[in-house]
């Protein structure tokens, strides 16, 4: 009996495993042709001091074919191309005068075009073409005078260069690959100015007991603030264009959840989170005193509700927060395809290995995780540690919440997946979506 259950459970283990691998193989064979045809900006307004760098971005789906934007080069303004995905030609075409933006016909395509400026004043990038709707259609770039200098800026203590930490907030795009994927309007904080926005932003750590400055700069046309769970407590907002500096001692070891608290969670859900760890002050413990392990991941999970918040907060709109109902679930800013091949995500050791994962769900949903192959410890909830350990097959993080859990890797390869079937997807497509791989060699 106890053998016929345990073969069935390796079963369905290999089932699953099969079909992730299944799942796994056509995720480049056929692109979504479906969507509806339209283009939009990341923004109708850029503002920067002057020689400083800002962007902003065009993003849509071409419907499957060859679609080309053009925005006319203020003289004046430095125009350049950054980042790109699915395109045909995109440059600068300063002899025609024109930016050209012409999509390869694969569907859901973006662009970030970088624009500064050494003098003050407003530059109008015009829309002259677009063969697709499009909404905005141009671009104002508001350069702010450095006041006679010619060199630095105002801005406080912006580019002091004391911080531990220097996040910059900016908007952009996070790319979901395979089907079910899209280019996703995102705001998140990264850690070069101009740089595409980081969905979990970037990792900080420190070491029980010691001192950490994070110097946040706002690179956003609207305000934001940082706010680490349990750590700080300053929920002032940073207005466009300035920065704000943090400095504190955590005490506690563990992972804690940074985000922006503004906007009735709206900006959290665009991707302005992340997380930070607190390591023990002696190597492979948990925390100081605390349990050891071999191998550690960090796995921050998001949800986003792209048709009702991410496409209406990007292009200026007013999110009616009554309603939300997410179509994208990530972990550690990827679709399940990817999360599953991503070796920072995957939870892979020699067997007999104890691996640590840190977990923080950055999202609003609850996510019940579904480990395969062995039961696990948690040992944290919330940066609380627990008294006594827990062990569990599955473990519920609420939205907004973190836990730590020790893992005893087995040989194989087993699934972790969510037991909640929609955040198993990718606007509906299965397993890209919260799901990953626990391996022991
Ligand atoms: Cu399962």
């Amino acid at each position: 009996m106890k053998k016929s259950i345990s073969s069935s459970f390796f079963n369905i283990a290999v089932l699953l495993v099969s079909l992730l691998v299944l799942a796994v193989q056509p995720a480049h064979a056929s692109h979504n042709m479906g969507g509806s045809t339209s283009a939009s900006l990341s923004t109708t307004t850029v503002d920067v001091d002057a020689d400083e760098n800002g962007s902003w971005t065009i993003s849509g789906n071409d419907g499957g074919s060859q679609r080309e934007f053009r925005w006319s080069l203020p003289s004046g303004l430095n125009v350049s191309t950054g980042s790109s995905s699915n395109m045909n030609n995109f440059r600068v075409r300063s002899s025609d005068g024109y930016l050209q933006v012409e999509t390869d016909g694969g569907g859901a395509f973006s662009a970030t075009v970088n624009v500064s400026s050494g003098s003050g004043g407003s530059y109008v990038m015009e829309n002259l073409r677009a063969e697709i709707s499009l909404s905005p259609n141009d671009v104002t770039v508001n350069v702010a005078d450095s006041g006679g200098g010619g060199g630095d800026t105002g801005g406080g203590t912006s580019g002091s260069g004391t911080a531990d930490y220097t996040l910059y907030i900016e908007p952009g795009f996070l790319t979901i690959n395979g089907d079910g994927g899209a280019v996703i309007n995102v705001w998140g904080y990264t850690d070069a100015s101009g740089a595409p926005p980081m969905v979990p932003g970037p990792l900080l750590e420190v070491i029980q007991g010691q001192s950490l400055t994070v110097e946040v700069v706002n690179n956003h046309n609207r305000s934001h603030n940082f706010v680490i769970q349990g750590v700080t407590s300053d929920t002032t907002s940073i207005s466009p264009g300035s920065s704000r500096t943090y400095t504190f001692t955590p005490n506690q070891g563990g992972v804690f959840f940074y985000r922006d608290t503004l906007n009735n969670n709206v900006n959290r859900e665009m991707g302005l989170h992340g997380a930070l760890i607190v390591r023990s002050s002696s190597s492979n413990r948990v925390w100081n005193n605390g349990p050891s392990y071999d191998i550690e991941r960090l796995w921050v999970m998001t949800d986003m509700d792209v048709p009702r918040w991410n496409n209406v907060a990007s292009s200026g709109g007013n999110v009616s927060t009554g309603t939300y109902r997410p179509n994208y679930f990530m972990l550690n800013g990827q679709g399940g395809f990817d999360a599953m091949h991503d070796p920072n995500t995957v939870l892979e050791g020699d067997v007999g290995d104890v691996g640590v994962v840190r977990i923080v769900n950055a999202g609003q949903f609850d996510e019940s995780l579904h480990w395969h192959g062995n039961h696990f410890q948690v040992i944290s909830r919330n940066g609380q540690h627990l008294n006594d350990f827990e062990w569990q097959d599955t473990i519920n993080v609420k939205g907004g919440e973190t836990m730590m859990v020790l893992y005893q890797l087995r040989d194989g390869i087993f699934p972790m997946h969510v037991h909640t079937a929609q955040m198993e997807t990718a606007n509906g497509v299965y397993l890209n979506g919260t799901a990953t791989l626990i391996v022991g060699n």
